[in-house]
């Protein structure tokens, strides 16, 4: 089934492997197609990761963005928009405790309740091709054992119950409007919405885990482009990609470059 929310054109399925996937293979499909399935039989999380798809409880969503190919150095910044734009989409609907992990994951009470997957899949001449994968817990009453301590969901947190649909027409309208502005170059307002969404954005301590690495600092903001900084003894360590977690309570960036 086929629905238009413009800019969107949404292409619904009852089951798919993976959004991204789905929509990865619509060669030619225009700038903001949409992919949407009410349940994943191999939902993808980052670095072959899984993402737990129950069937009808969720939001499985993949869109598709033609950016200019020489925003290229701006594109992690897609991921950040596509978080502020859920966090926002939760508070909205009376959610509490929402808060963002460097770099896109959503989370309720220190639980993830939605993660976002963005692959650029190809670079043609003049533009890039982006899939930007959401996956948000809605009426998920429980999770498997693996996730009981780690992940929650719209109903867990308020005890209510919201329409899918309507979850994700709001969420594709703020995503268009978050998108708009990134492709305006209004990179400051998205670092400066999701550093207000984020405890992680500054004077946190944290362990960032990049391969065998970990690393032991003080969150000191976003860089331009998205990536994280971090202060490390009396080094400021900017991280492209990696693992953040919270250690115990925060201290100011200055406190920890003396
Ligand atoms: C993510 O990866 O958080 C990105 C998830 C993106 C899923 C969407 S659904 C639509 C689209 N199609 C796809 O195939 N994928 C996208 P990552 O940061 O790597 O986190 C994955 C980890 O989160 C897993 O290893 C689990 O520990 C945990 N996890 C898995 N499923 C979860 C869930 N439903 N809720 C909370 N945590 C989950």
């Amino acid at each position: 089934m086929v629905t238009h929310r413009p800019p969107f054109t949404i292409h619904h399925f009852a089951s798919l492997g993976s959004t991204n996937d789905q929509l990865k293979a619509m060669a030619a499909a225009p700038e903001f197609t949409c992919v949407v399935a009410d349940g994943q039989t191999a939902g993808r999380g980052r670095r072959e990761r899984t993402w737990h798809s129950a069937p009808g409880d969720g939001l499985y969503l993949s869109i598709l963005f033609l950016p200019r190919s020489d925003t290229s150095s701006k594109l992690p910044l897609t991921g950040l928009l596509a978080a502020v734009a859920v966090a926002e989409t939760l508070i909205e609907r009376g959610v509490a405790g929402v808060d963002i992990k460097w770099p896109n994951d959503v989370l309720v009470n220190g639980r993830k309740i939605s993660g976002v997957l963005a692959e650029a899949v190809s670079a043609g001449s003049e533009s890039l091709r982006l899939v930007l994968g959401i996956g948000a817990n809605l009426n998920h009453l429980s999770f498997p054992p693996e996730l009981s301590e780690t992940a929650t969901s719209f109903a867990i947190e308020t005890g209510e119950r919201i329409v899918v649909e309507e979850f994700r027409d709001r969420l594709l309208e703020k995503i268009a409007q978050w998108y708009e502005l990134w492709r305006r170059g209004a990179s400051a307002l998205i670092i400066d919405r999701w550093s207000r969404l984020s405890t992680y954005a500054r004077d946190q301590r944290v362990v960032v885990t990049i391969e065998d690495e970990k690393l032991i600092g003080v969150t000191d903001g976003l860089t331009e482009t998205g990536a994280l900084r971090l202060v490390t003894g009396g080094d400021v360590r900017t991280i492209l990609a990696g693992e953040v977690t919270k250690l115990r309570k925060r201290i100011s960036a200055t406190n920890a470059r003396k």
